[in-house]
């Protein structure tokens, strides 16, 4: 007996090899969903101190890694089993690349001679050539001796340069592989300077520089690449020095509060189309900003600025006359140190141009969220919201939805970083509940997940991990009925129902009470005010089911123009 107490001590695994790799690393939260063999490896890391955070399908843990990834700037990591658990993961490896945060998707594996030979093994699939199109990096540990250095890997490769979603295929049978423990713990590798500044040419800033200082009507874009930099204090030292109004892409609201003399963001049109020179910083020119040509982008010819640390970027969509290769921490310092102290604010008939639109659009919409309509309309409803959020700054909005997602991005402004949350590039519907769960893990803040009714359903499930966790989330769901209104109706005639309409006054409030949580049923702005207020001071995991008018939305929001025109419509 003794003498096998002695022999076990000596011995480490390749279950513990994982665990010691990734806390020497400093990850010690991970989001999973059980089964063989992620059920013990996620035993054990419990055992050993780290945060375990089951979830109720892979695809939602797989998305609260990814924003863990974007809050912290540490590799959010997902565990999942083979196959089918690998696959739910994969949509949101998927979705953390396309938006560049860092995260790691840990999936068991089965045997590689099985799987290889195709024999048909426990939920067998080739995970590591499935997953390879689809992010950053993609590895395989196939001894335990080498753990240690996959974590390293996988880790490097998805913090540095671009972030981005890692694969790492861990095949049952290493966990269970044995070696001495002193010879294991040398295998292990602490990843140092993991995402390495990267300093810009000095000739480009300058280049950059020059071409600003030559613009009579310049605007900044602020990207969620600037938010995720954590180069918060140097960001808005460069703005308010430069003088430039900025206009914040969505999930940068808030890296100067939207109330900032130089937002642009309620004169949003009127900047793009006029402005002479733009400087891009963390955002990319993609559809959300229409690929930086066309009507969005108004006849005056324009000059392109762009901040990035992905060479690839420029040149991507338009010419970029000043391109600056580097992290925006380090550019935004080198600006800053480049325009001394003659630095010229841009002309007042521009910057005045700008404010006085803002101010225009800002009291044209101030009555309408003030209306305590029943049925709510979006502006009301937000009305409310606005002011929570006015009122908590240091809360987390989480937005997803079509109507819901739009109104609540230009109607609720954001006073801090990194605070709003949404579907990201994508425009993925499903990412809310996981979103919230992490935020809320993740920061230990209370969050506010303002969601669309069809948005919702893609995680609802998930509320029961928020009971179980106790997390101070409030899930306010939009419910108009429907995907983008409730009011559809089959053009058939027939008995089914149209496909974008669901059951007529649902009560999403009942499904949080099933699981333990405050329910709250409300039709007017005054009682969702009444209920949001409550869960925030509460704390108490909560979902509010809000009335919306099912006509108050429009066809796919504000991106209806998306929508093919069919040349033979059938009568
Ligand atoms: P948005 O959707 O807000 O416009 P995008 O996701 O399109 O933002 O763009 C983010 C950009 O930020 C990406 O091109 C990415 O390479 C870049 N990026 C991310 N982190 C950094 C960083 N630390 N330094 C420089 N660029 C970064
Ligand atoms: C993974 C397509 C875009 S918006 C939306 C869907 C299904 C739902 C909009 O309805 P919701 O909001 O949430 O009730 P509202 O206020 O307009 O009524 N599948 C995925 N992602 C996307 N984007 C879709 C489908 C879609
Ligand atoms: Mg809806």
């Amino acid at each position: 007996m003794a003498e096998n107490v002695e022999e076990v001590a000596t011995l480490t695994d390749g279950f513990n090899l994982v665990i010691d790799s990734l806390q020497l690393n400093d990850i010690q939260t991970i989001y999973n969903v059980p089964g063989i063999p992620i059920t013990d490896l996620g035993r054990y890391m419990q055992a050993a101190g780290m945060r375990v955070l089951s979830f109720r399908h892979e695809q939602n843990a797989g998305y609260a890694a990814a924003i863990a990834g974007f809050l912290t700037k540490k590799p959010g990591v997902c565990m999942t089993v083979s196959a089918p658990g690998f696959l739910n993961g994969l949509t949101a490896l998927a979705h953390a690349t396309t938006n560049c945060f860092p995260m790691i998707l840990i999936s068991g594996s089965s045997e590689r001679e099985i799987v290889d030979l195709q024999q048909g093994d426990y939920e067998e699939m080739d995970q590591l050539a499935i997953a390879k199109p689809l992010c950053k990096a993609a590895y395989r540990v196939l001894h335990a001796e080498d753990i240690g250095i996959g974590i390293a890997r996988a880790i490097r490769a998805a913090v540095s340069g671009r972030p981005g979603g890692v694969y790492l295929d861990l095949p049952a049978k290493v966990l269970a592989q044995t070696m001495d423990i002193e010879a294991g713990e040398k295998t292990l590798v602490k990843v140092i300077d993991a995402a390495p500044r990267q300093l810009p040419a000095p000739d480009s800033v300058a280049r950059a520089l020059d071409v600003l200082k030559g613009a009579e009507r310049p605007l900044i874009i602020l990207g969620k690449g600037a938010a995720y930099a954590q180069a918060d204090d140097a960001i808005r030292e460069f703005v308010e020095k430069s003088g430039i109004p900025y206009l914040p892409m969505s999930m940068a609201k808030g890296l100067l509060p939207d109330t900032h003399p130089q937002s642009a963001g309620a004169a949003r049109s009127l900047a793009l189309k006029e402005s002479d020179v733009v400087m891009l910083i963390g955002a990319r020119l993609n559809w959300l900003l229409s690929h930086g040509k066309g009507r969005t982008w108004g006849d005056s010819p324009k000059k392109f600025v762009q901040v990035d640390i992905e060479p690839k970027e420029m040149d991507s969509n338009v010419e970029i006359v000043a391109p600056v290769v580097g992290d925006i921490g380090s550019c935004v310092q080198a600006f800053l140190e480049g325009m001394g102290k003659d630095w010229v604010a841009p002309p007042a008939t521009w910057t005045g141009a700008i404010k006085e639109k803002v101010d225009t659009n800002v009291a044209r919409m101030a009555p309408r969220l003030q209306n305590n309509n029943v049925p709510m309309d979006y502006q009301g409803a937000l009305g409310a919201l606005r002011i929570i959020i006015r009122e908590r700054p240091d809360a987390i909005l989480v937005n997803e939805g079509a109507n819901t997602l739009d109104f609540t991005r230009s109607i609720i402004d954001m006073y801090q970083p990194r605070k709003r949350l949404d579907v990201g590039t994508w425009g993925v519907m499903g990412v809310g509940m996981g979103t919230a769960i992490a935020a809320a893990v993740e920061t230990g803040k209370p969050v506010l997940a303002i969601e669309g009714d069809s948005a919702f359903g893609f995680s609802g499930m998930e509320i029961e991990t928020i009971s179980r966790y106790n997390l101070p989330i409030c899930v306010v769901v939009f419910n108009n009925g429907g995907i983008y209104q409730g009011t559809g109706v089959n053009p058939s005639g027939g008995a089914d129902a149209a496909t974008t309409v669901f059951v007529k006054d649902a009560r999403y409030d009942k499904m949080m009470e099933a699981f333990g949580g405050v329910g709250v049923h409300v039709t007017s702005p005054d009682e969702l005010s009444q209920a949001v207020n409550a869960a925030m001071d509460s704390g108490k995991p909560t979902l509010v089911n809000a009335v919306i008018d099912e006509k108050a939305g429009t066809e796919s929001g504000r991106i209806g123009s998306l929508n093919p025109q069919s040349v033979v419509v059938r009568k």
